[in-house]
């Protein structure tokens, strides 16, 4: 027992990288460096999350609005620079784009030799902070191509399979750290008291079916008639349970466990739904289909979408594969 235990605390993320890598070749090197700083930002954002209740100025809102046209919670800035800041200095990452950012970051000291892109949305969920309940982080990983002498990142505008790698940051219960690499989809907890991200389940894989639906029903009188049709067939059939929590890393982690299908769909006000591409909608694709899962927009695969923005946003229906199948099949029907 003992010596099991031993061997479960030694688990950890930086070892698992490599473990997974199979070849100390450069890129090797350097995505399991860039993992790592992305394991120090978790923790980072993690301890403040854990106290933000009793510090003065942690919660609440900045007075500013972002791009997206929403208020900014000062949690959202406060963990935008943390993955500014631990990309500093590290020679890898030369750009770093994020919801919070109109444009994207450059890091001049890592620029040119850092060949790759940070992607990501520093809090999912904001709505979800100031109350305390689970919220995450998303990160995506691709490679510059070209010089980006305009700097303006047009390479970033390439669909899904563009990805070297993808995870999430959930700030629940516990922390955990999830994400593939394009080697399976593996999840880790973090041990406060080690400091370290501790292997918890590897080659996860969804159910192709399962009991889930997660969508924001107050939104029925907006959609389409073909999600309304899905709705229906839902409520008229037994097997069926709603959970949606306002933060798409923590659904989602439920139905990568449990099976069953998570949707954003175009509404009157927002006619490509809510989620944005590049840095919510494209990651996770990336991580259900490495599970086994898949993702669409309704019309096509997702991560075949290219997208024409920075902060395009896209229709998103992911999970289990015959649930994903299904509410395509009623969009069909309407077509
Ligand atoms: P955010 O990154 O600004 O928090 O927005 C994304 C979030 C998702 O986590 C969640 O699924 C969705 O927005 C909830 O939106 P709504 O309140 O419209 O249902
Ligand atoms: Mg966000």
């Amino acid at each position: 027992v003992e010596e099991h235990s031993l061997d479960r605390d030694c688990t950890t993320l930086s070892r698992h990288i490599l473990q997974q890598l199979h070849s100390f070749n450069a890129e090797a090197q350097d995505l399991s460096a860039i993992m790592n700083r992305i394991a120090l930002a978790a923790k980072i954002i993690s301890r403040r999350l854990s106290r933000a209740g009793l510090m003065e100025g942690a919660l609440g809102f900045t007075g500013n609005i972002n791009v997206q046209g929403e208020s900014v919670k000062k949690m959202d800035i406060y963990a935008n620079d943390v993955f500014i800041s631990v990309f500093k200095q590290s020679g890898l990452v030369c750009r770093l784009a994020s919801e919070e950012m109109e444009k994207p970051y450059y890091i001049p000291e890592n620029c040119p030799i850092g060949r790759y892109t940070l992607i990501y949305d520093p809090i999912d969920g904001s709505s979800n902070i100031d109350i305390n309940l689970n919220i995450g982080s998303i990160f995506s990983i691709r490679k510059q191509e070209g010089d980006d002498i305009d700097g303006d990142a047009r390479d970033l505008l390439q669909n899904g399979h563009k990805q070297i790698a993808a995870g999430y940051i959930l700030y629940g219960p516990s922390t955990m750290l999830v994400y593939s690499i394009g080697t399976g989809v593996h999840s880790f907890t973090l041990d406060p008291s080690l400091g370290e991200f501790i292997l918890s389940n590897e080659n996860i894989k969804v159910p192709t079916h399962g009991p889930i639906y997660s969508v924001n029903e107050g939104n029925f009188w907006q959609w389409e008639d073909s999600i309304r049709d899905y709705i229906r067939y839902v409520h008229r059939h037994e097997g069926y349970t709603a959970r949606y929590s306002g933060a798409l890393v923590g659904d989602f982690h439920r139905i990568l466990h449990q099976g069953g299908v998570f949707i954003y769909p175009g509404t009157v006000k927002k006619p490509e739904g809510k989620l944005r591409l590049l840095y919510e909608s494209a990651p996770l694709a990336f991580l259900m289909e490495q599970a086994g899962g898949r993702a669409s927009n309704g019309n096509m695969e997702l991560m075949d979408v290219v997208p024409d923005a920075l902060h395009a946003r896209t229709p998103l229906i992911i999970g289990s594969k015959e649930d994903v199948a299904l509410v395509e099949s009623f969009i069909q029907d309407r077509a």
